[in-house]
């Protein structure tokens, strides 16, 4: 189905609305505010300690907490699961840290241990993505916003017909699963667009390669993959490039602009999105410094400065916003540097 000059100018004004405001945050200098507690200790805690866009974002929470007197561990496992990421929240408890960062790998299964950590008086606040237990959750950036845009920037490429395939991460990430779900309602615009199977790589390049794999061989008529993750995105894109299905088997979603340069470039991955990791790490740690230093509290309409992000608040859910997301192409990938 064609469409509508309607549903075409939304879609152009969603998307241009993405670039107009791809840059995050402003360009206040860096500054310590005196009623930041120094020598505190902020326990980040990441999907796992592999990935790349993980391992960005726990170095953004580094510069912030180094510049503003705090101490940085980062301490998980190299698997996308809760039981992996227990130890570290328990070491942080043991250990009297002062604050937890983490990116929750199941929203429900690290509550018992995050609600002791909070009990004993240690911030917690959630990154990248959610669990149900937390005072304060940073966002990267509108959910409902990354979800539809990944499904209109495949439709356009596909020319609003075909089958796609997503893959995911771990089928308990929270952040994944918010943004399918609205995949899923975008995709009710597109009734020629057929969503044939979601598969999980569980953020480990080999199964995301090994399920990517299995995509292109179940599915011979697959005209894209919509991959919401960066290390399942890459893993697709390396499938596709590999296998001889450049511009026949079109791959989006959210990547890093270094990993995917080759991709953009070569026409695997026209358009790629992402917002800027080390922002998302910088603000998390702020956010929790300021909690742990009674600062602010979790309410709605308290706010604060991030150094050189500037000033932010925190909305509606107990959650902080950082900024639009990044679209990435062949146009403006040079400009990119992580
Ligand atoms: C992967 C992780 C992370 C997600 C990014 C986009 O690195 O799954 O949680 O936010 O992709």
């Amino acid at each position: 189905m064609l469409l509508t000059r309607g549903r075409r100018a939304r879609r152009v004004a969603v998307i241009a609305t993405v670039v107009a405001v791809g840059v995050i945050g402003t360009t206040v200098a860096a500054q310590a505010t005196s009623k930041l507690k120094k020598g505190q200790t902020v326990y980040y805690i990441p999907k796992d300690t592999l990935n790349p866009y993980e391992v960005i974002a726990d170095r953004g929470g580094k510069l912030a907490l180094t510049a503003i007197g705090n101490k940085q561990v980062v301490q998980s496992g190299t698997k996308d699961t809760a039981a992996a990421q227990l130890p570290a929240i328990q070491t942080a408890i043991q250990t009297g840290a002062n604050a937890i960062v983490i990116a929750g790998n199941d929203p429900a299964a690290l509550c018992p241990q995050l609600k002791q950590a909070m009990a004993k008086g240690i911030a917690v606040v959630t990154f990248d993505s959610d669990t149900n237990c937390r005072q304060l959750f940073i966002n990267q950036a509108d959910t409902e916003t990354i979800g539809r845009s990944q499904i209109q920037q495949l439709g356009k490429e596909m020319h609003y017909t075909g089958e796609f395939a997503i893959l995911s991460a771990a089928s308990t990430a929270s952040n994944q699963n918010a943004w399918i779900k609205f995949m899923k309602i975008e995709l009710k615009k597109f009734p020629k667009v057929k969503l044939v199977s979601t598969v999980y790589g569980n953020d480990d390049p080999t199964t995301a390669t090994q399920v990517t794999q299995g995509l292109l061989q179940h599915f011979p008529k697959l005209k894209g993959i919509i991959s919401p993750t960066t290390v399942g995105i890459l893993a697709a894109a390396q499938v596709v490039d590999a296998a001889g299905d450049k511009g026949k088997v079109l791959v989006t979603g959210l990547g890093t602009p270094l990993e995917m340069k080759k991709y953009i470039l070569n026409g695997t991955s026209p358009d790629v999105i992402l917002w800027n990791p080390a922002n998302l790490g910088y603000l998390a740690a702020y956010a929790a410094v300021e909690l742990a230093s009674r600062a602010i509290t979790n309410a709605q309409g308290q706010s604060f400065v991030a150094g050189k992000l500037g000033k932010f608040s925190v909305g509606a859910g107990h959650t902080i916003l950082l900024g639009a997301p990044f679209v990435f192409n062949k146009a403006n990938i040079d400009k990119f540097n992580f």
